[in-house]
């Protein structure tokens, strides 16, 4: 039987804010909130979506007026429904310029990003500009940019020309004080651009960092028929979602507009610093570590690896004894708590959130998600055993053979000088020596923990040489 395709069945709303990089994240967390927020109050606040790169995106929500169906996977059950806040979807390589000019529009006042770490085209070490990224060069000298650090900037030089405000700009990637690493990306692109301008951005513009969180795993094709069987229609573009969910924002906004967030369960904070620590450690960090061992040891999903005893153990040895001591708790919240709460959300069965997915971009996301804690338990002189393997485990997998000798898909904007690294002679070494990733102290101080990680994991395994951890 084929279903006819999803369509459009609520009025259009006017758009207030464009969002960066629309993927299956936003669709299935921010947006989702927006909707409900839009529903229970009111306002304009329509999200136009713009793909930076590939047409994907809008060949599937174009003909469904934006719609798409988010559905929710528990333990015990599916629940889809219909999400209609987006309005109509760009793809800025077709059209640069009319993506500017839509975030140019006094009616757009916020900006949101979903980009992935390495869209911010900054150092993951420094949290600084790569003034030598191909894209942060082409975006000097073209008014019309291709990264997204040039698209902000260049729509609030338009902005800044026409009088009309700047846009509060909020990112939703997984970075630590996010807000902070998109201003200052953007104020270094800004002041080569024009001094003037990056002054202004700097007093007028409004930068929230935000701490998000949802598991969403990659939709696969036959989620298609799934949700089709389920709804009665076909839909192009489904996201596939957890129930939990949450998101802390810093009330930072230009002129204070924003969606009446706080009414739909948005935390609104005035630093967000020690939310975005705890969730990137605790979950991010696990989530790398399970993702990089756990692949090595065969494991498909994180769902398999909890469900392999010397996973579970492993986790929660993570959780414990390395992570949790080297973190303060936000106010109020009990990091104990939150341990029992994601190691429930890793054992759904009905999230398949692969290894492989997680895996993937692990230069960029190391230093948030594991090294910062190192580098504080080295100061303390913790151990943290668990984790120097996830990092060893991270130095196998990005050579692009696993522990069998059988080829892996590495995905990762630097997955060439990896590797080159992860061949040497001594590949814990040169791997060490990426300065994009690795500070010089903490390489220092990692060395000889990591290289004994290293050959435990060649000679025992990823499951092993968890096992001989105790
Ligand atoms: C994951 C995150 O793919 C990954 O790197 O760790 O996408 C994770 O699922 C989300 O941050 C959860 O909020």
């Amino acid at each position: 039987m084929t279903q006819p395709r999803l369509s459009r069945t609520a009025a259009a709303l006017p758009v207030g804010i464009v969002h960066l990089g629309l993927g299956a994240f936003f669709r299935a967390h921010g947006a989702i909130y927006i909707h409900e927020a839009v529903a229970a109050s009111g306002g304009d606040w329509g999200i136009l979506g713009v793909s930076l790169q590939s047409p994907t995106m809008r060949d599937q929500l174009a003909p469904q007026g934006g719609t798409y169906t988010a559905l929710e996977l528990g333990p015990d059950g599916q629940t889809p429904r219909h999400i209609q806040i987006v309005q109509d979807v760009l793809v800025a390589r077709d059209d640069p310029a009319a993506v500017l000019e839509a975030m140019a529009d006094p009616v757009v006042r916020i900006v949101t990003l979903t980009v992935t770490e390495k869209g911010y085209c900054h150092e993951p070490s420094t949290g600084r500009l790569k003034a030598d990224h191909p894209d942060i060069v082409h975006d000097l000298s073209s008014p019309l940019p291709r990264s997204a650090p040039g698209y902000l900037v260049r729509a609030l030089q338009l902005r800044r020309q026409r009088g009309t405000a700047p846009f509060t700009v909020m990112t939703c990637d997984n970075l630590p004080e996010n807000g902070r690493v998109v201003r200052g990306v953007v104020l270094d692109l800004a002041r080569q651009i024009d001094p003037a301008l990056a002054d202004w951005i700097a007093t007028e513009g409004r930068f929230p960092s935000t701490m998000v969180d949802r598991i969403v795993p990659a939709t696969k094709p036959e989620d298609l028929d799934r949700v089709a069987a389920l709804t009665g229609f076909h839909d192009a573009g489904p996201v596939l979602h957890e129930p939990f969910r949450q998101w802390v924002i810093e009330d930072d906004f230009v002129g204070g507009a924003r969606p009446d967030l706080g009414r739909v369960g948005v935390q609104l904070v005035q630093d967000v610093t020690q939310f975005e620590h705890m969730k990137l450690r605790m979950l991010n960090g696990t989530h790398s570590s399970l993702a990089y061992l756990g692949y090595l040891a065969g494991h498909e999903t994180i769902a398999d690896c909890m469900a392999d005893p010397v996973f579970d153990r492993f986790v929660n040895h993570l959780w414990g004894a390395e992570i949790i001591p080297a973190l303060t708790p936000p106010q109020g919240t009990s990091l104990p708590a939150y341990a029992k709460q994601l190691h429930a959300r890793y054992a759904n069965p009905a999230i398949r959130h692969r290894t492989w997915q997680i895996a993937m971009d692990g230069s960029q996301k190391l230093p948030q998600r594991i090294l910062g804690t190192l580098a504080a338990n080295l100061a303390a002189n913790r151990p943290s055993g668990g984790l120097m393997l996830a990092v060893a485990a991270w130095m196998i997998y990005v050579r692009g053979t696993d522990l069998a000798g059988q080829p892996i898909e590495v995905k990762d904007p630097l997955a060439a000088p990896l590797r080159t690294a992860a061949i040497a002679a001594n590949p814990v070494a040169a791997l060490l020596a990426l300065r994009e990733v690795f500070p010089p102290d903490l390489a220092a101080g990692l060395e000889s923990s990591v290289a004994m990680a290293y050959s435990s994991l060649i000679t025992k395994g990823a499951k092993g040489a968890i096992e001989a951890l105790s």
